[in-house]
């Protein structure tokens, strides 16, 4: 049974269209209470409203820190309507049903972002919202709560498709919405209270997060899923404005995120980029003078593993990319930017989905990753080292020529993205073989050659994929096979951090064989 909306108690810091909506509510035969700076605002603007202190009996006070906790609020928010038990409490105590809650909190995360002094941020610490949208929020079943100011016209559009009253579909969908907003608000007080007194040596500062959408499933259909934003504004998959196409999945966000970071490496300035992602690993990248001819060479290096896949692009979508991209099937694309032209080819795949960024993240930037372990997270800083930025080591006999040095750097770039144990070999600014993922490094350098072989044979070429091209490890080389395979392959240089016990010997093999070595000293672990 949806009772019509009678009463209603608004309380808001934020007063972004408060007047407008009380006015509807108002002008829908709805009683207005409020506390003092909502009330103030509402008065002004010519409204009925009555205070809250005259509902309590108690003027707000303590700094307005005891303002609406009150049986009078709490009761009537928490009273399960029809219950005779209730409402005989209600009747014997004075206290009136209240059916619309509306509130937003005291402002403490952008307090925070003002670098405010402690004891504005414990003053900014709400209390008395937080508590009666735990109560509205748990009595759903009677009760409408709203928390964002973007949820006023909703409510007003169920209010008149529905007698006055919303329906508990609606109710419960706000509820859910109230109690993630309580527990965002809760966990950005925790951290920052932790940070304080020095809990925490790193940042928990983009820890605090809210949820941004709940996803069809997870990674499976049996899970469930859901994106959180942080206050991390860096530009990628959670940030970006989604132009067109079907909602993305759980494993759409992650793999365009994988896709994003990739070119990120990338300067837009030098070199137009393309990675095509699959299950969060690089299928095929390539860099080359403009993004349609980066998107045509990642999409050789492997084209049957592209079905289906993410394609990033760090640089602006133009035309001619996107009739390219739209010639297969693609979920996600993802670029900083679009031309109207290239978002109009899109258009004529309705499902495909285009994001764009604004910008690309800065690959150098800090900041947090969290990966959760059975009864606690795990926490790192991001992998923000970039191979200009390190002194490459020469190690062998031969200098690498300034060809292979420009595909140890890049390949280097890609390999940072590859998940471990990763193996990429690189020709002329693209993939030709990756090996990902695998428990021994030997694997990934035998697979990727394998790979390459095979992807050349269906596109019916009889030259050797590998044959002069550099290959990059993420991590050394714990024995000599792993780079043996690679010169077998046709490798010819080959970037490694360096740091096995057995440097020596593949070093040692590299010199019998010809091979130019680099040592970058930093390993590129991705799990
Ligand atoms: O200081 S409180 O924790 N104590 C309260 O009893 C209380 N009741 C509402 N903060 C309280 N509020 C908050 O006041 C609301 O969550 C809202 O953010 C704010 C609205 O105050 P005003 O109407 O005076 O601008």
């Amino acid at each position: 049974t949806d009772r019509p909306i009678r009463r209603a108690l608004l309380s808001v810091s934020d007063k972004t269209g408060l007047v407008d909506f009380a006015r509807a509510l108002s002008e829908r035969g709805v009683a207005l209470i409020s506390t003092g700076g909502t009330a103030k605002a509402l008065k002004d603007a010519g409204l009925a409203v009555s205070d809250v202190s005259d509902v309590t009996g108690f003027p707000e006070m303590m700094d307005g820190r005891v303002k609406t906790l009150h049986p009078s609020v709490h009761g009537g928010l928490l009273m399960i309507r029809g219950n005779e038990e209730h409402e005989k409490s209600a009747a014997d105590h004075g206290i009136a049903p209240i059916d619309l809650l509306v509130v937003n909190l005291y402002p403490f995360e952008e307090t925070l972002k003002k670098n405010a002094p402690h004891d504005d941020m414990i003053e900014n610490i709400d209390v008395g919202g937080p508590a009666m949208i735990r109560g509205a929020a748990k009595n759903h079943a009677d009760v409408t709560v709203v928390v964002d100011t973007k949820d006023y016209a909703a409510v007003l559009g169920a209010m008149d498709a529905n007698g006055g009253a919303t329906t508990q579909k609606f109710r419960e969908a706000l509820a859910a919405k109230a109690f993630a907003r309580a527990s965002a608000y809760d966990a950005a007080i925790a951290s920052y209270l932790s940070r304080h007194i020095g809990e925490s040596a790193m940042s928990f500062g983009a820890m605090s997060a809210s949820l941004g959408q709940t996803l069809r499933y997870g990674e499976n259909p049996h899970q469930t899923g859901s994106l959180w934003l942080t206050q991390d504004q860096r530009p990628g998959v959670a940030t970006a404005r989604q132009v067109q196409g079907k909602e993305l999945s759980y494993n759409n966000i992650n793999d365009t995120d994988a896709a994003f970071e990739l070119v990120a490496e990338f300067d837009p300035a030098n070199t137009a980029a393309c990675a095509i992602i699959k299950h969060a690993n690089p299928c095929g990248v390539a860099e080359a003078g403009d993004v349609a001819e980066a998107y045509r060479r990642a999409l050789a290096a492997d084209p049957v593993s592209a079905f289906g896949g993410i394609v990033a692009v760090n640089r602006t979508l133009d035309a001619e990319a996107a009739a390219e991209m739209v010639k297969i099937f693609t979920e996600v694309i993802i670029a900083p930017d679009a031309s109207d032209e290239a978002i109009q080819i899109i258009g004529a795949k309705k499902n495909l989905r285009l994001l764009l960024t604004g910008g690309l993240p800065d690959t150098r930037a800090g900041g947090l990753i969290v990966k959760s372990v059975a009864g606690g997270l795990l926490m790192q800083s991001r992998d923000n080292v970039v191979v200009d930025d390190l002194e490459l080591k020469v190690v062998t006999k031969r200098t690498p020529t300034s060809a292979e040095l420009a595909d140890l750097l890049f390949a280097m770039r890609v390999v940072k993205h590859v998940k471990s144990n990763a193996i990429v070999y690189a020709k002329g600014g693209a993939t030709v073989g990756i090996g990902a993922g695998q428990m021994s490094r030997v694997d990934s350098a035998r697979i990727a050659v394998t790979k390459a072989e095979e992807i050349a044979r269906e596109a019916g070429r009889t030259d050797s994929p590998t044959k002069g091209s550099v290959v990059a490890s993420d991590a050394f080389f714990p024995f000599a096979d792993g780079l043996l395979t690679a010169i077998q392959a046709g490798a010819t240089a080959a970037i490694q951090p360096g740091g096995s016990v057995r440097d020596n010997e593949v070093v040692n093999v590299a010199d019998e064989h010809g091979i130019a070595m680099i040592l970058m000293g930093v390993r590129h672990f991705r799990h």
